[in-house]
This record gives C-alpha cells, sequence and structure tokens, in this order.
C-alpha cells in the first residue's frame, strides 16, 4: 500500500486513522520522528501548518489529521451511502473534534488542577453522542455501515477509558460499541500489537 505517515511517537492524532486502515485491511507506513529531530526545524518548515502529521497517498500528501480521515473515508467506502449521511458523519466527527480538543487542553495544558472538573462534565459530552448513536440502532454513527466517525469516536472513547474507567458505565449504547469495535479482528489484532500499545497516549506522559 502506498500510504505513508510521518509522526511523533505517540498515539495522538494518528490512532483513529491507524484503527481505521487495519481495519479496512490497508498497510500503513510509519516514520517515527523524534522531538530532538523535529526541533532542529527542516521538517517543520516544510510542513504545511508546521506540525505533524504528514500522512502521503501516493502524490498526495497531507496535513490536518481530520482531512486524513475524510481522505481515507471517501477512499475505502467509509464515508456513508449518499450526501445526506455523509453530512451527518461530518456533524458527527467535528463533535469528536470538539471533545478531543477539550481533552487534549486539559492534558496538556490543566491536568493537575482540571481533571477532576473535566471529569465531572465529561458525561454531559458523551451523552451526546450516546443519544444519537442510540437513535440509530445499527451500533454505528450513521447508517449501517462502518464511518470514519465510527474510528474516530472509537479512539476518542478508549482514551477516555484511560482517563476515567467508568465513564462509559451509564452510558449503554458507547460502551457496547467500545466492546464491539474493540472485538473486530484487525482493530483488535493492532490494539494487541507491540508496535501499537508501546506508544504513549500522549507526548507529555500524561494520560
Ligand atoms: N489540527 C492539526 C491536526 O489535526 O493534524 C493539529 C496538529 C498538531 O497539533 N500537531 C502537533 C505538532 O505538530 C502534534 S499532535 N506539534 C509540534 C509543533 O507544533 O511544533
Amino acid at each position: 500500500s502506498p500510504y505513508t505517515i510521518t509522526y511523533f511517537a505517540v498515539k495522538g492524532r494518528c490512532s483513529a486513522l491507524k484503527i481505521m486502515l487495519a481495519d479496512q485491511s490497508q498497510t500503513l507506513k510509519e516514520n517515527l520522528v523524534t522531538f530532538d529531530e523535529w526541533g532542529k526545524g527542516d521538517l517543520k518548515k516544510t510542513c504545511v501548518y508546521g506540525q505533524l502529521p504528514k500522512f502521503e497517498d501516493g502524490d498526495l500528501v497531507l496535513f490536518q489529521s481530520n482531512a486524513m480521515l475524510r481522505h481515507l473515508g471517501r477512499k475505502h467506502g467509509a464515508y456513508g451511502k449518499n450526501d445526506h449521511e455523509a453530512a451527518h458523519i461530518d456533524m458527527m466527527s467535528d463533535g469528536v473534534e470538539d471533545l478531543r480538543l477539550k481533552y487534549i487542553k486539559l492534558i496538556y495544558q490543566e491536568y493537575e488542577t482540571g481533571k477532576e472538573a473535566y471529569i465531572k462534565d465529561l458525561a454531559n459530552h458523551l451523552s451526546k453522542f450516546e443519544a444519537f448513536m442510540a437513535k440509530n440502532k445499527s451500533g454505528f454513527l450513521v447508517g449501517d455501515k462502518i464511518s470514519f466517525a465510527d474510528y474516530n469516536l472509537f479512539d476518542l472513547l478508549l482514551n477516555h477509558k484511560v482517563l476515567c474507567s467508568t465513564c462509559l458505565d451509564t452510558f449503554p449504547t458507547l460502551k457496547k460499541f467500545v466492546d464491539t469495535m474493540s472485538a473486530r479482528p484487525k482493530i483488535k489484532a493492532l490494539l494487541e500489537s507491540d508496535d501499537f500499545k508501546k506508544l504513549p497516549i500522549n507526548g507529555n506522559g500524561k494520560q
């Protein structure tokens, strides 16, 4: 497969993409960048927004992790069966991004002072995904087929289970979703692989 990802040795913003590619039976070449190497600045200068991850699909070079998810969603039939579904998939994935940004802010800016309040407020956010998914009945966010928004949500829920192991206990649909996603054979194999397990979730050791 022609896919290449260039990123730091963390799960971070690449793990949803890796889960998706594994589940879709696609191989991915990984270039790991150390923080020392990044600090030299040469690679940074070549990045459209001065940041990683960088994704390559043949001649196509992409920055922005959500653009990568959408590109792969389009290519691998994980972006709904019509425009109506695609719009809802966008809506859900943008909601995942909103929560991911809050999570990243907690991890990198206020872990010591903000964790308790974050966990207290978390149910308010998770309940929105719970309600939307529960209405759909298929076990996925939108339609009856897996989409990039499902992979994105799944990844963020895994991170939150590490932050707070009980956070899904009051959300049966999300809990079942995480269990079902984790049991998909190719996802299970990825999550249990040493290459994946050895990566910390975040770059500062907090989780
Ligand atoms: N919105 C971007 C995306 O989704 O790809 C965010 C990218 C981002 O925050 N990259 C961080 C980075 O490159 C690592 S996760 N930090 C190093 C730097 O900014 O110099």
